[in-house]
């Protein structure tokens, strides 16, 4: 059984102009395809076929001799993520449960909005900005390159691609501005909160 490019719930145009249909086009048809084709192949025929992408994640965090397999699945695992954090009907406010648990650990939505860009400025070179679940509280994680949260067991609610290749066509070097749509225009609340039921 081989990976696939999963369809979105949206067209590549529903998140302009945000995030153009070029950029989606790319990001989604190109990039996230190259992974999952990477990871097909580099699978294939190995003890690792037909095993989940969480499965193979897990099994290759730490195995040197199988980087390539682990950077092309975690990949394929945080763009799939990825198109279900964002949404055309994004942004704004999340339900009083999650405001409460925000409000809890930052404060106000807009320092945690201030943090979460914060980590995303600072981080170095290609990654992930995650809003995870640890011992009932939620915490901001970065991972490096194709890394993620459920290789390191921990729940991730929300992800943030900040790889170039994310945002450059649209914001060129303005990432913090890529950042500041995110939150306020594209995060999905409703799958953050799918997701903290889980
Ligand atoms: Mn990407």
């Amino acid at each position: 059984m081989k990976f696939t490019l999963p369809q979105l719930s949206y067209e590549y145009g529903d998140l302009e102009p945000h995030i153009s249909a070029k950029t989606m086009e790319l990001h989604h048809g190109k990039h996230h395809q190259g992974y999952v084709d990477k990871t097909n192949k580099l699978s294939e025929g190995t003890e690792f076929e037909g095993l989940s992408l969480e499965e193979i994640i897990k099994k290759t965090v730490k195995d040197v001799q199988n980087q390539s397999l682990f950077n092309n699945t975690g990949q394929t695992w945080n763009h799939n993520f990825f198109w279900k954090s964002l949404s055309p009907q994004g942004g704004g406010e999340p339900d009083k449960k999650i405001l409460k648990m925000i409000k809890a650990t930052y404060g106000s939505l807009d320092k945690f909005k201030q943090e979460f860009k914060e980590a995303g400025v600072t981080h170095f070179g290609s990654g992930w900005v995650w809003l995870i679940l640890e011992n009932g509280s939620i915490k901001i994680e970065n991972t490096a390159n194709g890394d993620n949260p459920i290789a390191h067991q921990q729940q991730p609610l929300i992800g943030l691609d900040i790889w170039e290749h994310a945002y450059y066509l649209d914001y060129q070097n303005k990432k913090p501005d890529y950042i500041d749509n995110f939150l306020n225009n594209l995060i999905n609340w409703r799958f953050l909160e799918d997701n903290l039921e889980v």
